[in-house]
C-alpha cells in the first residue's frame, strides 16, 4: 500500500517545519548544523510526525488536506503559521512575557489550536526519531554506512559530529516543544509524556539496551515483546498521545489512543523485522538482511514470517477497534494503521 494520500498533506507541511526549525547550514557551529540538516532532510516517511498531526485533527477539528480542514484554509494566517507556510524568515517561535504567561498566544482559543501550533510538536518527534537514527547506525552501535538511501551522519561527518549532531536533535527537539503555541498545562504533559517514551524505563534508550543485550542470546516471546514496544512503539505511541494532547483530547481520548499508538507502534517493528528480511537494501534505503546477520532478537527469528505477519495484522485489528470508537473522523489513523503493516519500504 502507497503512503495514504492525504497524509502528503501533514509531509509537506512537517517538511517545511523541519526545514525552519533546524538552524540555518551557515549558522555557525555551521558543521553540526550541516549534520543535523543531512539527517533530517532526508527522505524518511514522516510516519510519526503524521501520526501525531493526524491524532491533533482528531480532537482540535481540523484535517488538513481534506475538504473539512477550515482552520488552514479558511483562517488568515498567524505568524508562526506564515513562518511554516510560506517562504518567511527562518525564526523560531517568540514569544512575549505575557504570552508565556498566558501560555498561550494572541488572545486565541487556547482549547482549540491551530494545526500549525502543532507542527513543531511533530517536528519535535521527528527530530528525536532522527537522533536515534544517527545513534543507531555509529559503529559502536549498528555500524551501518547506509540510512535513508545515502551513506549514514557518521560516514559523511565523522563519529564526533554524528555523536553531537544526535545530541543536538535530542536538544532541540525538546527546545522545539518548550516554544511551541500550547496552553501551559498541555505544554507540561507534552513534555513529560515524550521525555519518558525517549528514555529508558519503557523507553526509547533502554528498549536500545535491552536490543543490544539480546544479541547472540535466544530470547523468548516476552523479552522479544519488551524490547519491540520500548525501542520502537514507545515513540510511536507517543506521537499520537502527543497529539491527543495538544488536540485537546480528554483523558479517555488520550488513553484511547496510548492503546492504538501501542498497537500501531509493536506492529511497525514486527513488520520493520519482516522487511528486513524480505526486501533489498535498494528498496529499504538502509541495509538489509543486518538483523540475521547480527544474530538480532526478531519475531521472524523466534516465530517465522507467516506467524509474525498473522501478529502484526492482529496487533493492527486491535488498534483499528480504538480507532473505529470515533467513526468517520479516524479515517486517517485507520489508514495509517493499515499503511504501516502493507508498507513495502
Ligand atoms: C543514546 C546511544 C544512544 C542511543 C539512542 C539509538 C537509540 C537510542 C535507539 C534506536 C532506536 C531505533 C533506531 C529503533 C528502530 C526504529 C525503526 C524501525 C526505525 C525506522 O523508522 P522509519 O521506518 O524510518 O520510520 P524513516 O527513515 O522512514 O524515518
Amino acid at each position: 500500500m502507497k503512503y495514504p494520500a492525504f497524509i502528503e498533506a501533514h509531509r509537506a507541511v512537517v517538511e517545511r517545519g523541519l526545514e525552519r526549525l533546524l538552524p540555518g547550514e551557515d549558522v555557525p557551529p555551521a558543521s553540526i548544523h550541516r549534520a543535523m540538516r543531512y539527517s533530517v532532510l532526508g527522505a524518511g516517511k514522516r510516519i510519526r510526525p503524521a501520526l501525531c498531526l493526524e491524532a491533533a485533527g482528531l480532537f482540535a477539528g481540523s484535517f488538513m488536506g481534506r475538504d473539512d480542514s477550515p482552520q488552514l484554509t479558511d483562517e488568515a494566517p498567524e505568524p508562526l503559521v506564515t513562518e511554516l507556510l510560506t517562504e518567511g524568515p527562518v525564526v523560531m517561535a517568540q514569544f512575549s512575557a505575557e504570552e508565556i504567561e498566558d501560555g498561550y498566544f494572541d488572545g486565541a482559543d487556547p482549547e482549540r489550536p491551530r494545526m500549525a501550533d502543532i507542527v513543531p510538536v511533530a517536528c519535535a518527534l521527528e527530530f528525536i526519531h532522527c537522533y536515534s537514527l544517527i545513534h543507531d547506525d555509529l559503529p559502536a552501535l549498528d555500524n551501518d554506512d547506509l540510512r535513508r538511501g545515502r551513506p549514514t551522519c557518521h560516514k559523511v561527518f565523522g563519529e564526533a559530529h554524528a555523536i553531537l549532531a544526535g545530541d543536538a536533535l535530542l536538544t532541540l527537539a525538546f527546545q522545539t516543544l518548550a516554544q511551541a503555541r500550547l496552553t501551559a498545562k498541555r505544554s507540561v504533559r507534552v513534555l513529560a509524556e515524550i521525555a519518558t517514551a525517549a528514555g529508558t524505563v519503557e523507553g526509547m534508550v533502554g528498549g536500545q539496551v535491552a536490543d543490544l543485550e539480546a544479541e547472540n542470546k535466544p530470547v523468548d516471546a516476552a523479552a522479544l515483546e519488551y524490547i519491540h514496544r520500548s525501542k520502537t512503539a514507545a515513540l510511536i505511541c507517543v506521537s499520537v498521545v502527543a497529539g491527543a494532547i495538544v488536540g485537546g483530547g480528554t483523558d479517555d481520548d488520550v488513553e484511547r489512543m496510548r492503546r492504538y499508538g501501542q498497537n500501531v507502534g509493536w506492529a511497525f517493528q514486527v513488520v520493520d523485522d519482516i522487511l528486513d528480511v524480505e526486501q533489498s537494501s535498494e528498496a529499504l534505503g538502509k541495509t538489509a538482511g543486518k538483523d540475521a546477520a547480527q544474530k538480532k532478537a526478531t519475531y521472524p527469528a523466534l516465530y517465522g514470517i507467516e506467524e509474525s505477519r498473522r501478529i502484526a495484522s492482529q496487533l493492527v485489528g486491535k488498534a483499528m477497534i480504538e480507532a473505529d470508537h470515533y467513526g468517520d473522523r479516524s479515517l486517517g489513523l485507520r489508514q495509517l494503521a493499515e499503511y504501516l503493516v502493507t508498507r513495502e519500504a
